[in-house]
């Protein structure tokens, strides 16, 4: 048994949750938790409000209410909507309490009296009319990029740049709309360039290896770099104070009680469970397991700066995981909460009630888990309809209506065990999926597995289809009466595999068949695989009843529609396409989409039918790999050098993160060699390769090599 402590990122409660966010951390921390509980694991999922910080302030002012007021409301609709969509955390707490800003006062003085906290001048805009200091996003002005006047001092939302403020062109205060001035100010910054060399946080970065590749490169770009020392504090009148004489009107910086947040959560949830030291076995055990669920704009925050601020702390335990996830766009664009370009899921939970599950499994099977992915109303109408309803759905209520035919509801016997027979198949199959199933848990491949649990469904269809019990019924009963029972077996084991991922669908299940796991039946299969008999010979199975019922064209013709129609309350905003990714990436976006290569996100989901002339038009050759070598600043792409037979030519492909260099040199590629020419990260790149993408979102290259075939030779 291991010791675990999840987070899942405390989300800001400046509005409501969308599916971007539920995508990003929310659901897959929930899946985990909900597996290391099953698996017998001693685990917590640790979460609560972020309720400090510029996004409260500006979002109150926006409203017109007190930041106070806001945080209180948003508060509020969050955690209902977290708990609706059964999102279950051990405790969920919000950072303006008094135990998170006690926690977070004596962190940073503790950190302070170490020397870790340097005192330094710098100069910053100030408003002289509403007499306080400007925030990056308290100044407007014009963006130097673009000319777009309404850029921001931290980025420009229209060219998507980002920005200091420095950079401003007549620059203008949120506030009063006057024209600040510099004024000098101290603030207490954290060295991070000397930080990187502490023992414990060198320690950690071995760990880095086993991470996911968008979180390592991430990491390691920031750290190549360099890094600077970075204000801890902030001219602000919203916050925790900084306890520090001298430093009146000043908060800690946002992001420097944030994540303090998950350490003064475990403390409450302990006081409130009457063992108040018991945070030290998760926080401070060697053995305890640290991990970070959070979204890809999170990145620096939790594998560089918390960690260095732990490592400086006492004895206290660094990441051991930090699974983040890429992007969810909402129909093939960026999600945009000014744009009204979201589905936020307190909507979701009132419009479309005891359809929980239909959104967690699409938003799982979409996992943005390698690189960005899409959410879009059709694929939900598919997923259900030819997914839940067609397979699972379907494979239950065949089980429990044929059973209920032939013996009124009452389990059979069990069939002798013999591998040749059709249950022999059966059960061995079962077994490999599970181990398929379990792996991909421990690994975070949380869409693989889900695919996997679905799969046992299709199994047990496809059982059925070869015994054919319904035939059965009338002439061998006793036949009959052994396949279902081995299908409502199965039923039984779906229970508990579903249960992570579809809590509410396990649940209703389990009260179909009338029967419920115990904590033995759920541990033996999580953690050794081992499969129980769990029904027994005359059980009576409860009532059939349909797990999904299809979702209608309308349905999604409203939903459409109502995106559609906030997004046109929003005229001057329309939305961007998501990719290609507008010009220079944010400094924690280092890694954007990359516009070459493009691979259906979903197997399922066909592009529109082409004319033949246009399939024509296309100039399809083989190309055999010269040379591959990373961009610099860009860790999903690499600079391609392939050979055309007659002539030589450079692409820009964003297969970084699925191959070594060294492993692509002399491969075969098909390739698209009359695509227009296009700059990629400064460099233009002529053509596209064409991979395939498997299951689990790994690109593979499907050239022909070894057939004979040459450089520049046809496809056709
Ligand atoms: N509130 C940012 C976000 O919601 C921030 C996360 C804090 S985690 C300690 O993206
Ligand atoms: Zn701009």
């Amino acid at each position: 048994m291991a010791r675990y402590l999840l987070t899942a990122a405390l989300p800001y409660a400046n509005g409501p949750i969308h599916i971007g966010h539920l995508a990003g951390c929310y659901l897959p921390a929930d899946v985990y938790h909900r597996y290391l509980k099953a698996k017998g694991d001693d685990v917590l999922l640790i979460c609560g409000t972020d309720e400090h910080g510029v996004a409260i302030t500006l979002q109150a002012r926006k409203e017109g209410v007190t930041p106070q007021e806001l945080v209180d409301k948003n508060f509020k609709i969050i955690h209902e909507a977290f708990q609706g969509l059964g999102i279950e955390f051990s405790h969920f707490s919000r950072t303006s309490r008094e135990i998170h800003h006690r926690e977070a006062r004596s962190f940073f003085l503790d950190l302070y009296n170490k020397g870790f906290l340097k005192e330094k001048t710098t100069s910053q805009f100030y408003d002289p009319v509403a007499r306080t200091f400007l925030a990056d996003r308290y100044l407007v002005g014009t963006c130097p990029h673009c000319g777009f006047d309404g850029a921001y001092g931290d980025q420009c939302e229209n060219c998507g740049t980002s920005l200091s403020p420095d950079e401003l062109k007549e620059p203008r205060s949120v506030l009063s709309g006057s024209v600040p001035e510099k004024r000098e100010t101290n603030n207490w910054f954290l060295p991070m360039d000397e930080m990187l060399n502490l023992p414990e946080f060198a320690k950690y970065t071995e760990r880095i290896t086993r991470w996911k590749s968008n979180v390592k490169g991430q990491f390691h770009s920031w750290v190549q770099q360099g890094l600077q020392p970075r204000s801890m504090t902030r001219d602000l009148d919203w916050g925790v104070p900084v306890p520090l004489e001298g430093a009146e009107n000043k908060v800690l910086y946002v992001w420097f009680d944030a994540p303090i947040g998950y350490l003064s959560a475990t403390k409450e949830y302990m006081e409130l469970q009457g063992n108040p030291e018991g945070w030290r076995a998760y926080w401070e055990s060697e053995d305890s397991r640290l991990v970070h669920f959070i979204g890809k704009d999170n990145i620096v925050f939790h594998t560089l700066i918390f960690p260095m601020m732990l490592a400086a702390h006492d004895q206290m335990v660094l990441p051991w995981q930090v699974p983040a996830n890429e992007f969810m766009n909402l129909e093939g664009r960026k999600i945009s909460t000014s744009r009204g370009w979201a589905v936020w899921l307190h909507e979701y939970l009132r419009d479309v009630p005891g359809r929980e599950d239909e959104l967690r499994y699409t938003l799982l099977c979409n996992l943005p888990e390698t690189k960005d992915a899409d959410f879009s109303w059709q694929d939900f109408q598919l997923r259900v309809n030819s997914e839940l309803v067609a397979i699972l759905g379907n494979f239950v209520n065949r089980v429990m209506v044929l059973t209920r035919k032939l013996s009124n509801g009452q389990c059979g016997d069990l069939p002798s065990e013999d591998p040749n027979t059709a249950h022999g198949s059966l059960s061995l199959e079962l077994d490999s999926t599970g181990k398929d199933i379990r792996l991909a848990m421990e690994q975070f491949r949380l869409r693989e597995a889900m695919a996997g649990v679905i799969h046992l469904a299709r199994l047990g269809n496809r059982y059925l289809a070869e015994t054919e019990p319904w035939k059965m019924l009338k002439n061998d009963s006793e036949a009959a009466s052994c396949v279902l029972r081995v299908a409502a077996e199965l039923c039984a084991e779906l229970c508990i595999a579903l249960e992570p991922f579809l809590p509410f669908t396990a649940t209703r299940l389990c009260s179909q068949l009338q029967w419920y796991p115990t904590d033995h039946d759920r541990e033996a299969w999580w953690s050794t695989g081992l499969r129980c008999t769990y029904l027994t010979s005359g059980k009576q199975l409860g009532e059939p009843a349909l797990l999904f019922t299809p979702i209608e064209d309308d349905f999604i013709n409203a939903q459409v529609h109502k995106l559609q129609s906030m997004n046109d309350q929003n005229p001057q905003t329309a939305p961007t396409p998501s990719d290609p990714t507008p010009s220079d990436p944010t400094p924690s976006d280092p890694t954007p989409s990359d516009p070459t290569l493009s691979v259906p996100n979903s197997s399922l989901a066909l592009k529109p039918e082409v004319s033949f002339d246009q399939f024509a038009s296309m100039d399809l050759r083989i190309a055999t790999i010269l040379s591959a070598q990373p961009v610099p600043g860009a860790d999903k792409v690499f600079e391609i050098k392939v050979d055309l037979g007659d002539e030589q030519r450079t692409v820009v492909s964003g297969i970084a993160q699925h191959f070594q260099p060294e492993a692509l040199l002399g491969k075969q590629v098909l390739m698209l060699i009359n695509l227009a020419p296009r700059k990629i990260r400064g460099i233009v790149s002529q053509g596209m390769l064409l991979l395939a993408e498997n299951r689990e979102g790994q690109l593979v290259l499907v050239g022909p090599s070894g057939t004979g075939i040459r450089p520049g030779d046809k496809v056709s």
